[in-house]
């Protein structure tokens, strides 16, 4: 098949545009990539699709914005390997868990983790513009004082918001650490679009092996107290495991 005309617009550091990454690589795709960096993303991306937000998988002239659009278009155009189960039930349960994901521990993970980390504005950058140039990564660095501002509007970054945020994420990693005690998936004994998507979206807590996630060394102050926080949760092992064996 060829890959001409098809692409992953992404964050580089980014829990959804990891759930999108993720199932391309489970379906075999290996496709190009265009990196973004948050702030002067928006009117790039709104040139392609009506919103600014990432992942857009690019195909064959569609542009499909958001991690479960972009894997709902890989299961029809890419069916085999399934990440819906086949059992209509299971299915369901699978999507019902993908949505909790997508609509509420996601972006809570995410505002708990920038809440702590993003005064880093070295490491931010480094995060970020890894792949760039030298000289992009140092002006992306001086620029994100400038970014910040962009980034507590768009992912609802105020100090009241703290703990809740931090409650949802632990609620999050107890709910796959339980759910996957009887099979070790979160919905039958396969690994399915449900544990894709909890996997990916709570990876920010579990640094995984994983060259598209693992953090770069020496990690911030802030960073390593936030991976201290989480490590020995028992979902933060199971994030670990479903790297291993599934991405
Ligand atoms: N529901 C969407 C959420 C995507 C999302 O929040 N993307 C963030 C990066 S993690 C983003 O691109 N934010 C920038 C913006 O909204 O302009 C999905 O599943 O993909």
């Amino acid at each position: 098949m060829s890959d001409a005309g098809r692409c992953l617009h992404q964050f580089r550091f980014s829990n959804f545009n990891e759930k999108a990454r993720w199932a391309l690589a489970f379906k075999g795709l290996d496709l190009p990539r265009k990196d973004y960096l948050p702030g002067p993303h928006g009117g790039q991306i709104k040139k392609l699709c009506p919103e600014s937000f990432t992942p857009v998988l690019e195909w064959d002239g569609e542009h499909i914005q958001g991690s479960a659009g972009v894997i709902d278009h890989l299961e029809r155009v890419q069916p085999d390997p399934a990440l819906y189960p086949r059992d209509p039930a299971e299915k369901e349960e699978a999507l019902r868990i993908q949505a909790q994901f997508d609509e509420k521990v996601g972006p809570e993970v995410r505002r708990a983790l920038f809440l702590d980390t993003m005064s880093d504005a070295g490491y931010m950058a480094n995060l970020f513009a890894g792949g760039k140039p030298w000289l992009v990564r140092k002006s992306y660095g001086a620029m994100l004082p400038l970014v910040r501002p962009l980034m507590r509007s768009a992912m609802n970054l105020t100090l009241d918001k703290q703990s809740a945020a931090l409650k949802a994420t632990e609620e999050g990693l107890d709910f796959v650490a339980e759910r996957s005690k009887a099979t070790g998936y979160l919905v039958g004994s396969q690994f399915s679009v449900a544990d894709l998507a909890a996997a990916a979206l709570l990876s920010i807590t579990a640094n995984p092996d994983h060259a598209d996630m693992k953090r770069p060394e020496p990690m911030s102050k802030t960073t390593r107290a936030w991976m201290e926080r989480w490590k020995d949760h028992p979902g933060a092992r199971w994030i670990n495991d479903m790297y291993a064996k599934h991405r």
